[in-house]
């Protein structure tokens, strides 16, 4: 049906072909078959080919093997051969893939004068070529699975980016000096909530390494589709698309299983994933496991271990369980994914909080559809999350033999959302929609058996929380010339929070039931309507120039623990700490919601053919009003807060005048390529960032220090070789008032390596080869066996890693 129009749309083309042909450069490719949009970015990777293509167009879609010589239309035309989908090269660079537009169109259309539209790229919410949007290479991807199973860690070496630390599966993102919920993170579209006093559930700790199949961080100006409630930039990870067999073809059966082992901290895990699919449909299991002692630095770095030796992170053991069942539905014009998913986290201990997690069980259903129509396509979800949370002390915290403290969290998290993409002309897509997030939380801590401190009573930190949000957007993107794009959206959101009446342990004592009848009395009842707008343009001045520009206001409301943790006791101000210093907290439900304002630029200069080089700068600078940040505990409630504790503060959140600046530069460059030894490309990526909260004029907490990864990378075949250094220098800007650590520069060494043959993949590598003993920047305050203020956690230690995966 698409065969005419597109052969006539074609025939100039093909004539031009025929005169490129000769001079066209052909690329070894060796791509096994695989979903298509990954097959794509692969040959975009390797062939410097720019994509552009519908969000989800790909979905459900699979790509053949691509093995041998090819020059990019080649490899385009293979890769879509049998994906029903139409494409167009656009210049030598571009190629502008889409669904065949629907019959009735067509038909209309053949009537029409014949007008070569196909040959104009047609508006696309463009899944690779967001403005300030990167995704992550599929072969790093694969590379991070045996090296961490820290799924934040996956996106280490991302421009922009660094991480909080927190357990051995719980890290938290950073981007441009902005972490935790200050990022709109979504796994598999979905918004997920930390749903603990101390954070140790981030959303990316609900997902598995090896469940990851892409991941896009969006470190900049992020389009009002892709953020919301958020101020700091978006972080999408997805896990595999699903893969139907071809129309009359036999079952698809396809199974995958791989296990890894790290030395350092006798880390081992694996997964299994198993599928059968048919054209119109594809059940899918996956599950996977993890587990690990407590990991050493590269040297001793404390003298308060008495458990372990000094030269071992106490609290950083863990294990975790994942188990995913989905799925998929298709026909012509319609897809839907149904999946759910568990975990199971038995135990995850943590070097920089107070407790440990003793026990985290979560559930999730999320259903996913896409239809295309006549005018665009339709994407709608709905997700439900149940987290059960529990923290005590685990084996390097029992400084006494019958310490005990249950603390308990129950989250439901539950979301509902629209998208309608609107192809309004060729050029110009429109993009309206909608979410809907509710979210109920209770924090509670039973008696403690025998304590006098810890009862009679339970203590409510939260009960009953609510935070409610639903946001309406649109947005318009606009393709007026091949050099120009602008992207403009405004999005509305209204947050509604609440809470129920407190009570503490000592709910007969006078001077405790003050305070909780005091919080009791307050309205708990916040509601803010938060504006946020973008604005953003793509200027390609030729083939090896482009510039990008934005700006942005972005809001969000605080958090439950933000506003309604409420007590003024020391202990209880210490259990409330979502950031790794040690310090107590104590909330305010008068809180306001922190807006950012924010201008960005890139510039990216490559080589006309994108093979050879790239260099690409990105500078950004933020106001945020109302910053949530930390000042000395301030009587309250007819409360006196107590006096700082074993050399760490008591704290008090409230809202400040605060910006960021910064830079992100990266760049790569062939060095040689021949058939013979194969490609060697040298890549670097530096990140400067500085935060200043301008009211106290100190500096804000993790910011992490000027920081640089220069790698050279290796392939030929089916090897890949990486040899990295990971650099960066002494931390001095410190918050004075989170007593935060300063920490000593330093320069690591991994070396990575990995075969594939066709159904069996080895991984081996080293981490930190010359065993450095190093603190991490973000790593909080080590607090891992006894709550000592003033020395940094520190980062691993020497670690070999191998990796075994079977594909079938
Ligand atoms: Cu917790």
């Amino acid at each position: 049906m698409r065969t005419l129009p597109k052969l006539i749309a074609n025939l100039p083309l093909a004539m031009v072909m025929g005169a490129a042909v000769a001079e066209e450069n052909t690329f070894n490719l060796n791509i096994p078959a695989q979903p298509l949009a990954a097959a794509i970015e692969a040959v975009s990777k390797q062939t410097g080919l720019q994509p552009f293509y519908a969000d989800g167009a790909l979905v459900g879609k699979q790509s053949p093997a691509l093995k041998g010589s090819y020059s990019k239309r080649e490899a385009v035309e293979k890769l879509l051969a049998q994906s029903g989908l139409d494409y167009t090269f656009t210049g030598d660079n571009t190629v502008a893939v889409k669904a065949p537009a629907a019959k009735s169109a067509q038909k209309a259309k053949t009537e029409e004068p014949v007008v070569l539209d196909t040959l104009t790229i047609k508006a696309q919410k463009a899944n690779v070529d967001q403005p300030f949007g990167s995704y992550l290479d599929p072969s790093k991807i694969a590379l991070a699975r045996t090296a961490t199973s820290d799924t934040a860690q996956m996106l280490n070496g991302t421009p922009g980016v660094s991480f909080s630390g927190g357990g051995g599966i719980s890290s938290r993102p950073v981007i441009h000096g902005m972490a935790d919920d200050r990022l709109r993170v979504q796994v598999d579209g979905m918004n997920l909530i930390s749903a603990c006093a101390n954070h140790m559930n981030p959303a990316l700790s609900y997902v598995a390494p090896s469940s990851v199949l892409s991941a896009q961080v969006l470190a900049g100006i992020t389009p009002v589709s892709m953020g919301g409630d958020s101020i700091g930039g978006t972080i999408r990870v997805n896990s595999a698309d699903p893969e139907f067999a071809e129309d009359g073809k036999a079952p698809l059966i396809k199974g995958q299983a791989s296990t890894f082992y790290r030395t350092n901290g006798d880390a081992r895990g694996g997964n299994i994933s198993a599928s059968i699919a048919n054209e119109h449909a594809e059940l899918k299991y996956t599950g996977s496991t993890v587990q690990a002692r407590n990991y050493k630095a590269g040297g001793n770095f404390t003298t308060q271990n008495t458990k372990n030796g000094s030269d071992v992170v106490g609290s950083s053991a863990y294990k975790s369980e994942n188990q995913s069942l989905s799925l998929a539905l298709r026909n012509d014009d319609h897809l839907a994914v149904i999946k759910v998913g568990q975990q199971n986290i038995p135990y995850q201990a943590f070097p920089n909080v107070r407790m440990d997690m003793t026990g985290d069980d979560s559930w999730f259903a999320n259903v996913f559809t896409k239809s295309q129509f006549q005018w665009g396509n339709l994407e709608t979800r709905a997700y439900h999350e149940d987290a059960r949370h529990k923290m005590n002390f685990l084996a390097d915290k029992m400084t006494t033999p019958t310490r005990n403290m249950p603390m308990d969290t129950h989250g439901v998290n539950q979301g509902l959302s629209v998208k309608a993409n609107i192809d309004m002309t060729d050029k110009h897509l429109l993009t309206v929609g909608s979410e809907y997030q509710r979210y109920r939380l209770d924090d509670w801590w039973d008696p403690a058996p025998g304590s006098m401190m810890m009862g009679p009573g339970t203590f409510w930190n939260i009960n009953a929380g609510k935070r409610d949000r639903i946001d309406l957007f649109t947005e318009w993107e606009g393709r007026w010339t091949q050099q120009w794009l602008t992207q403009l959206g405004a999005r509305v959101g209204v947050v509604e929070m609440s809470a129920g009446n407190v009570k503490d342990y000592k709910d007969s004592t006078v001077a405790q039931r003050a305070e909780a009848t005091a919080v009791n009395g307050q309205n708990k009842k916040q509601t803010d309507v938060n504006i946020d707008w973008t604005a953003l343009a793509r200027y390609t001045f030729n083939d090896m120039q482009t510039y990008e520009l934005g700006a942005a206001r972005k809001t969000r409301s605080p958090n439950l623990y933000e506003r309604f943790a409420w007590s003024r006791g020391a202990m209880a101000m210490f259990m409330n700490n979502w950031v790794g210093d040690g310090n107590g907290y104590v909330g305010d439900i008068n809180l306001k919601p922190e807006v950012a304002h924010t201008v960005s630029a890139t510039a990216n200069w490559h080589d006309a053919k994108q093979e050879d080089w790239e260099a690409k700068v990105t500078p950004f600078y933020t106001h945020v009003e109302n910053y949530i940040d930390a000042r000395l505990c301030q009587p309250g409630n007819g409360v006196t807060c107590a006096s700082p504790s074993s050399g760490f503060n008591l704290l008090q959140l409230a809202n400040f005048d605060a910006h960021l600046f910064g830079v992100d530069v990266s760049g790569s460059k062939l060095l040689v390529d021949t058939a013979k030894y194969g490609s060697l490309t040298g890549k670097t990526v530096l990140n400067y960032v500085r935060g200043r909260n301008n009211d106290t004029g100190g500096n804000l907490y993790q910011q992490m220090p000027f920081n640089a990864t220069v790698a050279l990378e290796h392939k030929r075949g089916g090897w890949s070789n990486t040899i990295e250094t990971q650099i960066a220098s002494s931390k001095t800007d410190v918050q004075a008032v989170r007593l935060e650590p300063k920490t000593a520069g330093y320069a690591l060494l991994n070396l990575r390596s990995s075969y594939t043959w066709k159904h069996l993949r080895i991984d081996g590598g080293i981490d930190n080869l010359l065993d450095k003993n190093y603190a991490l920047p973000l790593g909080g305050t080590y607090i891992g066996e006894r709550s000592v203020a003033g020395t940094a956690v520190p980062g691993m230690g020497r670690s070999f890693n191998v990796g075994m995966t079977i594909n079938y």
